[in-house]
């Protein structure tokens, strides 16, 4: 038999175990994008800052490519706590609101530095859309600037006529129809397979997007439009949060900060690599001509006007906010 001592000690380090697994919390992070892509690298990098400044207290395990959610219910899945954390393009949102499509204005904002001042003015109005549905909005982070992917060369609208536009976001589905394509939604990790079977020969997108789904495959001319930059969101299932003890909420809340500022900085540092990786492959990286040019600011100014009276007050303060912050 054993000793008192041994029994105490013994029953001590049991509740104590107990007490630790206890303490451990395990979240799931669903996301949209694939491994290879700076989104998910800086999120499994916020990941493991979390661990480590909660003492492992609290894990995130990421689940890129839509693997564990598909993009379009990851939102959902946050809010419903199907999931603790994810994260989501933002005007994927923009059936729900209008306020979500602020970041897809073509030459609203067309580079890294009006996007930042676009998001300072944004964030407050998205954060408090989010805190009345139990969402906290952790970090945001600029894709870089949008251009346009085709088989063959392009100088005007009209040649693209008909051509069957692979889109994103209700957004981008409405400017493919402004410049006369055929919009077809696909989420990233389907792209590939879409042109292969020839669902679609065009697409808008990133360098970034480009270089992932290996558009040299299918695609040959890349114009640099520099249209808008849309941003993805880290979110959080508030109740979940507030579950958590200070020292974890404090790891997530610092680790956020960290990988926002990272994100923007990789965002617009990798951008001239990952364009020249195109051209390497032989897609030959274009200027649009000046009458492309001029055909899509006007779409973008349609795009604005409507955008506006879609928002209402809303769209006004956020375009207030921008404009004052110049
Ligand atoms: N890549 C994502 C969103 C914007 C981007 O550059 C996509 O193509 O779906």
């Amino acid at each position: 038999m054993r000793s008192l001592k041994t029994r105490t000690f013994l029953a001590l380090a049991t509740s104590l175990l107990t007490a630790a697994a206890w303490a451990q919390t395990k979240w799931d992070m669903p996301t949209p994008y694939p491994e290879s892509n700076f989104h998910t690298k800086n999120i499994v990098l916020f990941a493991d800052e979390v661990k480590a400044a909660s003492a492992g207290k609290l894990q995130i395990a990421v689940h890129s490519n839509g693997s564990l959610i598909k993009h379009p219910e990851i939102k959902r899945a946050v809010q419903t706590g199907q999931v603790n954390i994810g994260e989501v393009l933002v005007s994927v949102l923009s059936n729900e609101s209008p306020l979500y499509a602020f970041d897809s204005i073509p030459f609203l904002a067309p580079n890294f530095k009006d996007t930042a001042r676009l998001w300072k003015a944004g964030r407050p109005l998205l954060e408090k859309r989010l805190a009345s549905q139990g969402v906290i909005l952790l970090y945001g982070v600029a894709w870089p600037p949008q251009g346009i992917y085709t088989k063959r060369p392009f100088a005007s609208m009209a040649e693209l006529k008909g051509v069957k536009f692979r889109t994103y976001s209700p957004s981008t589905s409405e400017f493919a129809r402004l410049i006369g394509t055929q919009p077809v939604t696909i989420q990233v990790p389907e792209i590939p397979q879409a042109f292969l079977t020839g669902q679609v020969d065009a697409m808008i997108t990133s360098p970034a997007t480009g270089v992932d789904t290996q558009a040299w495959d299918y695609l040959q001319f890349y114009y640099d439009v520099q249209a808008f930059l849309p941003l993805n969101m880290v979110i959080v299932n508030k109740a979940a949060f507030d579950k958590l003890d200070a020292a974890s909420q404090k790891a997530v809340m610092d680790a956020g900060k960290k990988a926002e500022a990272r994100g923007w900085q990789t965002s617009e540092s990798e951008n001239d690599r990952l364009t020249k990786i195109l051209a390497s492959k032989n897609v030959r990286v274009l200027q649009p001509s000046p009458q492309l040019k001029s055909e899509l600011i006007a779409v973008g100014k349609k795009m604005a006007e409507d955008w506006v009276k879609r928002s209402g007050a809303e769209g006004e303060a956020l375009l207030k906010a921008y404009n004052a912050a110049k």
